[in-house]
């Protein structure tokens, strides 16, 4: 399989000219794809399309639907902009996704499979500067359990603006 992400706009924008091209099949209508993940999620023996639509104040986190006839249908997970990176990870015995929210919401959600649709739960949220821009889940204490790393890139605005510092940070928590 081949697969081809275009963002469409690359500043910011809530313009839906992003697409995915899946083979000889495509997605349009995304508002700046930014990252995806292919999975067989309802084991169908169809592949399914999770897709971070990154937008600007319009963008969302959705799995898009294998049809079987070369068409997918979109359900919407959470209605956020943001959605920077994903990832597909074994935690308390069942596959979840992870998904990292950027763009002032600054949140790291996990989406849980409920009766064939998917919920999406705020598990840690940061201020609205914090910038978060990746992340990565390891085992980093050997407990057997998940932990988070977070990258993020964050702004603070001094009294006047020629006092704007940069810093970037890296972040570890347990989940
Ligand atoms: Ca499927
Ligand atoms: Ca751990």
């Amino acid at each position: 399989m081949e697969y081809l992400l275009g963002i469409g706009s690359l500043p910011p924008s809530d313009e839906a000219t992003g697409f995915l091209r899946i083979n000889k099949d495509k997605i349009y209508g995304l508002i700046r794809p930014v990252d995806f993940l292919v999975t067989d999620m309802n084991n169908e023996r169809f592949d399914d399309v999770f897709i971070c639509n990154f937008g600007y104040s319009k963008g969302d986190f959705s799995i898009y639907k294998n049809l079987k006839n070369g068409s997918y249908e979109k359900e919407i997970i959470p209605t956020l902009s943001g959605a920077i990176r994903m990832e597909y990870e074994n935690m308390d015995e069942e596959k979840k996704i992870v998904v990292l929210f950027a763009q002032e919401h600054e949140t790291l959600m996990i989406c849980n499979l409920e009766s064939n649709s998917f919920k999406g739960e705020k598990i840690l949220q940061f201020q609205p500067e914090y910038g978060a821009t990746d992340f990565q889940l390891k085992d980093i204490d050997n407990d057997g359990d998940l932990d988070v790393f977070i990258g993020a890139f964050s702004i603070n605005i001094g009294p006047k603006d020629s006092d704007v510092t940069k810093d970037n940070e890296i972040s570890w928590m347990k989940l």
